[in-house]
């Protein structure tokens, strides 16, 4: 029986996102004049549907960090506590950050382009640490351990990052009672939804999160799924998600 209510959250359309290129955790890319609008309609979704919160968490990456305050201005409530993790940013795409999509799949196949944007457990090709990509040197990844900062990432290796995010500070709040959101990236949510839904390797590749819909997770006590639903109209959630996903006839 479900007693908990989460809301999970993509950001609305990056410039990256918008011209079509892999943007990843180590680029801090704005939202677009679309994405700010995205996120604002996001907020009007969750007002209209009655939605208020407790708590948000977020990444430390500017689109998600800038959706979560529009939300917040449509839902008036900027006094609530928000958490920034940069266990919540978006998966490493190592070498292939920055490049387009598009390029990339001429060059590569559109195959190839697939299994480093939609399998589970395949690495992207690695960032050099003296590339001027790697973030280790930026705040506010500057103090960290240097081991941990990622150079590229499987979907796998992601989820293993933001796992203790979960466990540690966002599950016993929602165990508490607290009405959480959490404002993230497309591959951070699908490894989040991967986790709670225990879906299958395989399934996971067919897993699209739109940007701007919410998504409500409604959980029982031990934080099981019971039902997901979008907070949008049949229509709406397939076409943000054909918007977004990879190509269904690439096998
Ligand atoms: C996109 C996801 O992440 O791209 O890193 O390019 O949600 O932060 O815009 P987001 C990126 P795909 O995995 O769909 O290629």
């Amino acid at each position: 029986e479900a007693c908990h209510k989460l809301v999970l959250l993509r950001h609305g359309e990056s410039n990256y996102t918008r011209d079509n290129l892999f943007c990843g955790f180590g680029n801090d890319a704005d939202l677009s004049d679309l994405g700010e609008k995205e996120a604002a309609v996001a907020g009007q979704r969750m007002l209209e549907a009655g939605l208020s919160f407790d708590i948000a968490f977020t990444s430390v990456l500017k689109r998600a960090v800038k959706t979560l305050y529009l939300v917040q201005e449509e839902l008036d409530c900027h006094w609530l506590p928000v958490v920034k993790t940069w266990r919540l940013n978006e998966r490493h795409y190592g070498a292939l950050q920055g490049l387009s999509k598009t390029e990339t799949a001429k060059k590569y196949g559109e195959q190839q382009v697939k299994i480093w944007r939609r399998s589970y457990d395949v690495r992207p090709p690695p960032l050099d640490k003296d590339d001027s990509r790697f973030c280790g040197n930026i705040a506010p990844y500057r103090d960290f351990d240097p081991t941990i900062i990622p150079v590229c990432e499987s979907l796998k290796d992601t989820v293993e990052r933001m796992l203790p995010a979960w466990h540690d500070v966002i599950a016993p709040d929602v165990k508490a009672g607290k009405r959480v959101l959490i404002v993230a990236h497309g591959n951070s949510l699908r490894g989040l939804m991967k986790y709670l839904k225990q879906l299958s390797d395989q399934e996971i590749i067919r897993l699209e999160i739109p940007q701007g819909l919410p998504l409500v997770i409604e959980l029982d006590e031990d934080l099981h799924p019971v039902r997901d639903y979008y907070l949008a109209s049949e229509e709406d959630v397939k076409v943000a998600k054909t918007k977004v996903g990879v190509k269904d006839n690439v096998n």
